[in-house]
């Protein structure tokens, strides 16, 4: 086997050939195919993690993926690797992201990072380019975690395996688990070999920003240098349901009553604490028995704190236990997730801002707001993140996009930037 030379400036005439191969046409092509695919009638997606309309997403990008020629690959926790052979068995350099969606999604949040995965692997055969090391793009399970708590379940597996039996008792709202849905992808796609465990050489992710940063700077490219740490929480308050008319308020153990109380104080704490850093969300709420004219017996609801200092989210849930004890026994916590912040390694980094340079394309450095797959990967191996403009930092919404020009540019810095790390030597 001749030892090809990878010298930097041929890797580096490779990755500008494989970021001029970019096809914006066949880029938005595959995105606007994947977005008929849990369409909604305002223009978003609604693709649950592990649904029927999963599956047929998934089914659609095994069979593109192996017309590109690569070998495609499942593992315990349903996540999808297709990979594209390298000169050398080295371990390979990744990139992906999730194509699950919120319930009123958009039709960028992890699908452009997959589909930007998809785009350099047709861009490199259509450039003809041998990297050194196999390129592998990854579909993980479950990122959103709207469906399954927690979220990023497939890239949390995937780095530490030990976590799947405990995710696979989680219930959706209908009482389905996890664990049966993973059953049930390995039923729907019986042939598909299980990848073999094995070191990562880099991963990559390209995702839309989902805040008005970028747009506001006017610049088109971010840095990702880390992602600012999270808790999420579920909060059941108790009390006694009782008829709607005849209960005087004075006798009433509404649960509801309860449940506001507890928001207002946990809010306050959390603005105070924070400060403008700080993200407070109470975004689900289940009431039991739901019914106008009985008092609530039970109201459960979700906690999202997010903030990127971690004094201050270990202040948080010091403040957090002491307001539930002060409530007494009638509040109950049950934690769901939480990650400190996540500092991206520097060699990465390195990697994307050259990338942008090399591509002429002003960029900025900026920490997410949002968690990512690349929250768990960094833990596996060098590890950055590319983001593109959200239009007016709008996502988790049906109104989500971005332009054309801006989605393309940002593929053509992720070709750039795993060419470069796909050609480095070991
Ligand atoms: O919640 C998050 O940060 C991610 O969008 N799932
Ligand atoms: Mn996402
Ligand atoms: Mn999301």
């Amino acid at each position: 086997m001749t030892q090809l030379s990878y010298d930097t400036a041929s890797a580096r005439s490779a990755a500008d050939d494989a970021a001029e191969h970019v096809d914006p046409a066949r880029l938005t092509d595959a995105i606007d195919a994947l977005a008929t695919i849990g369409a909604r009638s305002d223009g978003g997606v609604d693709r649950p993690a592990l649904s029927a309309l999963d599956f047929s997403a998934r089914r659609g990008l095994i069979e593109r993926a192996q017309a590109l020629g690569c070998t495609v690959s499942t593992d315990a926790c349903a996540n999808l690797f297709f990979r594209r052979a390298g000169n050398e068995d080295l371990p390979p350099v990744m990139t992906g992201s999730h194509i699950d969606t919120q319930p009123t999604g958009g039709r960028l949040d992890g699908a452009y990072g997959v589909l930007a995965g998809f785009e350099c692997l047709a861009a490199l055969a259509d450039a003809n380019i041998r990297t050194r090391r196999p390129l592998e793009v990854a579909i993980w399970t479950n990122e959103e975690g709207s469906r399954f708590q927690p979220g990023a379940m497939g890239s949390s597996t995937f780095v530490d395996p030990s976590r799947l039996e405990g995710f696979r008792t989680v219930s959706d709202a209908a009482g389905v688990t996890f664990g049966a849905t993973l059953d049930a992808h390995r039923s729907a796609f019986p042939t598909l070999a299980t990848r073999a465990p094995g070191a990562v050489h880099a991963f990559i992710e390209l995702h839309i920003e989902q805040g008005p940063l970028l747009e506001m700077a006017g610049t088109p490219l971010g840095v990702v240098t880390g992602i600012q740490g999270v808790r999420w929480h579920s909060i059941r308050c108790t009390g006694a349901a009782a008829h709607a008319g005849t209960t005087p308020m004075a006798v009433r153990r509404d649960a509801m009553t309860l449940a506001v109380r507890v928001r207002g104080a946990i809010e306050a704490f959390a603005l105070e604490l924070g400060g403008d850093a700080a993200r407070i969300t109470f975004g689900s709420w289940h009431i039991e028995p739901n019914s106008i004219n009985t008092i609530p017996s039970a109201v459960t609801f979700t906690v999202d704190f997010r903030h990127p200092e971690p004094a201050v989210l270990a202040r948080f849930d010091a403040a957090l236990a002491e307001c539930i004890a002060q409530h007494g026994a009638d509040v109950h916590l049950e934690p769901l997730f939480e990650h400190p912040p996540v500092h991206f390694a520097d060699s990465a980094i390195s990697r994307v801002r050259a990338a942008c340079d090399a591509l002429g394309v002003r960029s900025q450095p900026i920490v997410s707001g949002a968690f990512h797959d690349a929250l768990h990967l960094a833990k596996q191996c060098a590890t950055a993140m590319i983001f593109v403009p959200s239009r007016d930092g709008i996502s988790h919404n049906p109104l989500e996009a971005t332009d054309d020009e801006h989605l393309v540019l940002g593929t053509r810095a992720l070709a750039h930037c795993l060419v470069e790390l796909c050609n480095e030597a070991p």
